[in-house]
Order: structure tokens, then sequence, then C-alpha cells
């Protein structure tokens, strides 16, 4: 096989000491972190379209991304090729799973019939790498924003034959991520939402979205698909509003269709924070439910409102996932995918690496806060303490639901006046910062 990448050796792990800077520093795949190796509990993925479609290009200029490998024809021999470097990326980054859209990896043809045949054409050559390199599916989805065809939505497009391709192609998708292994698949609703009510019926593209969904259920079951099946939330863009504006819409959504026993929630961490809400939020709601399946990682810029998608460096927000993560026991199906992407001044092939390999060594040092930081309990032992008025007493029976407002009434006039205890916040957020 050719070497696309030639000249970049295999990321090795170098320790924190080593100043090359295409090395890891803190990701250690074998270092066994609360028993277990980083690498299980990080489960990294790689994003096809970020590393091998988007050309970084933005609103007010052309994509600036070297891509000496890409002749830039929608031909099958072309996405042949780009799926051999993709591979070759995983390999020499040593990332075990990779996520992809339909139309990343294959391109739109004269017909569907076409599309489709040359997709699952392609879906083959990716199972041969798959293979050879012991490289897995996170997780596949369909593509359908992108297409004119999908401009006023898919599945909650006025028009139910926009409804039809969208579902032939997500048929399709899931045939082919039952066909790799993949662990999920995903639906993302860039364009199910909309962009003005004074021409929208909410209430009947809802509907159809959660029709769209069992019809997905319903056909994963009829081919034996048992891979989890996410949704992931994002308030807005391209859509003024979309549907699944955030974990507690979706989780709503999903519990008033029926449809909470087949999907979990894919978050990530820019969709949260233009919902207005931090990542850490997203996941104790997501968690709270039971229903935090994966993550698609990375990062906003706090200057900018939109989905900037950066690469996760910041050590606080990796420390906060991974806090999470490791207090619900780890992924089961689920990852951190490298939903982001280079800055468009950052377009040398090697920029890619650089971009991994720092939101691998950031998430390998949040592992590694978050399991000492659990090991110590220091926050446990004080949010217990907390709430331990509730643990006995009068608090004990407010749980146990055995008072009314009633009992509540004559023991409240009968006490003293409450008393406070301090939060601390301000402590604590200082022994975070010494973790650190
Ligand atoms: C876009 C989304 C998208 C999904 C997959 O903002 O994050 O990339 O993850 O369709
Ligand atoms: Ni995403
Ligand atoms: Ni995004």
């Amino acid at each position: 096989m050719a070497a696309y990448f030639s000249g970049i050796e295999k990321i090795n792990y170098e320790g924190p000491d080593s100043d090359n800077p295409l090395a890891f520093h803190h990701y250690n795949p074998t270092e066994l972190v609360a028993g277990k190796p980083m690498k299980d509990h990080l489960r990294f993925g790689a994003a096809y379209w970020h590393c091998m479609r988007n050309e970084l290009a933005d609103p007010f200029g052309a994509g600036t991304a070297l891509m000496p490998w890409d002749d830039g024809s929608a031909t099958e021999q072309n996405a042949l090729k780009r799926a051999d470097v993709f591979f070759e990326f995983l390999e020499k980054i040593g990332i075990d799973y990779y996520c992809f859209h339909d139309r990343d990896i294959s391109p739109e043809c004269g017909t569907l019939t076409e599309t489709h045949d040359m997709f699952h054409r392609v879906v083959a050559h990716f199972g041969d790498l798959q293979k050879q390199g012991g490289k897995k599916l996170l997780w596949g989805t369909a593509c359908l924003f992108s297409h004119p065809r999908y401009a006023h939505g898919a599945s909650t497009s006025p028009n139910a034959d926009v409804f039809a391709y969208g579902a032939s192609q997500v048929k399709n998708a899931i045939d082919a991520t039952h066909a790799l292994g993949g662990e999920g698949y995903t639906f993302w609703g860039g364009r199910e939402g909309y962009g003005s009510l004074i021409n929208t019926d909410m209430t009947r593209e809802v509907d159809h979205l959660a029709t769209f969904l069992h019809m997905a259920v319903d056909y994963a079951k009829s081919i034996g698909y048992t891979g989890q099946f996410y949704i992931e939330p994002k308030p807005r863009e391209p859509s003024t509003h979309q549907y699944d504006s955030d974990a507690a819409a979706c989780l709503n959504f999903l519990r008033q269709y029926d449809l909470l026993d087949h999907f979990k929630l894919n978050l990530e961490t820019n969709h949260a924070t233009l919902a207005g809400h931090t990542m850490e939020h997203e996941m104790e709601v997501a968690i709270g439910a039971n229903a935090l399946g994966s993550i698609d990682a990375n990062r906003g810029d706090e200057l900018l409102g939109w989905d900037t998608d950066q690469f996760p460096t910041n050590l606080y927000g990796t420390t906060n996932v991974m806090l999470r993560l490791l207090k619900m026991g780890g992924f089961t199906t689920g990852g951190l995918n490298f939903d982001a992407k280079r800055r468009r001044e950052s377009h040398e092939p090697v920029d890619l690496f650089h971009a991994h390999i720092g939101g691998m060594d950031a998430f390998a040092r949040g592992l590694k806060i978050a399991a000492k930081i659990i090991e110590d309990g220091r926050f446990s032992e004080f949010v217990k303490t907390r709430y331990s008025s509730f643990d006995s007493g009068m608090g004990g029976k407010i749980e146990a639901k055995q008072v009314g407002f009633q009992d509540l009434d004559e023991y409240a006039r009968g006490i003293e006046a409450p008393q406070l205890s301090s939060g601390r916040q301000e402590h604590l957020e200082n022994v975070l910062n010494d973790y650190l």
C-alpha cells in the first residue's frame, strides 16, 4: 500500500518529558487507569468528514486543506483512494474507531440506485480495510442535510417524496453500518427544524420525525442489526431552530413518542454550549435518564457563536467529561469521536496529526485527573454531606415519600428556623485547580 503520509511515523507514547511534537506526552494506550487500559476508557474515534472531506473553507473563503491524494472528482476511484489514506491515518495515529456519513465516503451519482450501488461497493472496501488494520466502526450515519433536496428538512420536509428519499438513504446507511459491524448509528437532524414558524406545521413535522425514527428501529430489527441508535442534540445551525435542541428536549421527544428504549444520546461539547449549557450539564441530564450513549469530542470558541468544532484541548473540559464518564461506569457502545476540524490556517496533512494528538493527550490527562479525584473522594464526600439532611429524620421520610404537606406543615411549625451550611463553591474550585 502506498504511504500517503510519508515522513510521518506511527505516533508513540514518549511521556511528559518528550519534546517531540509528533508523540503522545500523556496518552499511553495500554497504561492502566482505575483498573482499565486508557484506550478502553477513551475509545477514541476519528470523523471521516473532518479528516478526509473537510476542505477548511469558511463563508468568506475557499478551502485551504492540502489533500494531495484527492483528485477532486466524484468518482468511485477517488472514494476508494481516500479510504486508503484514512486507514493509513488511523493506523499511524493509533485510533481504533471511526465514524462516517454515507455521502462522505461515496458520492451522489446520477440516480438513487447508482448512488446506493457505488456506496455499497465502497463500503465493501472499508470492510477489507477494517479487517487488515483491526479498525472498527463506532457509528455510521446518513447525510440528510447537504443536498439541496433537503433544504426543507428530510423526515420533517413538507414534501413526502423527500421523506421517502431520506428513508432510502437511511435504510442503506443502516445496511452499511450493519455490514461493517458498526456499534452504533447516529441521527443528527441538521435540517430537522425550521427557519420560520410562519410557514411551518411544527406538530406535524415533529410527528413525522418520530415516525421516521420508528421506521429505522423497525428496519434494524428486521435485518438483525442490534447496534445502539443515537440522537445528537444541537439547537440550531443550519436550521434556526432544530427539534433535537438539547439533551432534555431530546429525552422529552423520545419519551413522548415511545422511543426511549431504542435511543441514547450522542452529546457534542460545542452543541451543548450553543444550547446555552455546559457539556457537564448535558451529561448530567443524559446520565440521569440512563441515556448517555456516546460523545462527539470537540469544543467551541467563547468569542464565536457558532459550531467551530475545535479540537478539545481544555483540561477543565476533558476532566469534567471524564469525571462523569467514570462515575457512569464508562462507555458501552459509545466512544470519544473527534467531531473536530483544524483551523483554516492549519492546512497541511501533518496538522491532522497535531490536532488529534492534542485531543488525545488532553483526554488522557482528563482521565487521570478524574480518576484521582474519584479515588480521593473529596468532592463526592462534600456533596454527600451537603445532602445528608435527607438521609434520616424528616428528610429521610420525604425521600421515602412517606409524608405530605400536612405532616410538613406541622413539622415546620415545630422546628427552629433552618440553618444553612456554606456551598463552598470557591473553595471547591480551588481544590479542583490543585488537581489540574
Ligand atoms: C454537526 C454534527 C454532525 C454529526 C453527524 O454539527 O455534529 O457532524 O455529528 O451528522
Ligand atoms: Ni457531531
Ligand atoms: Ni457539531
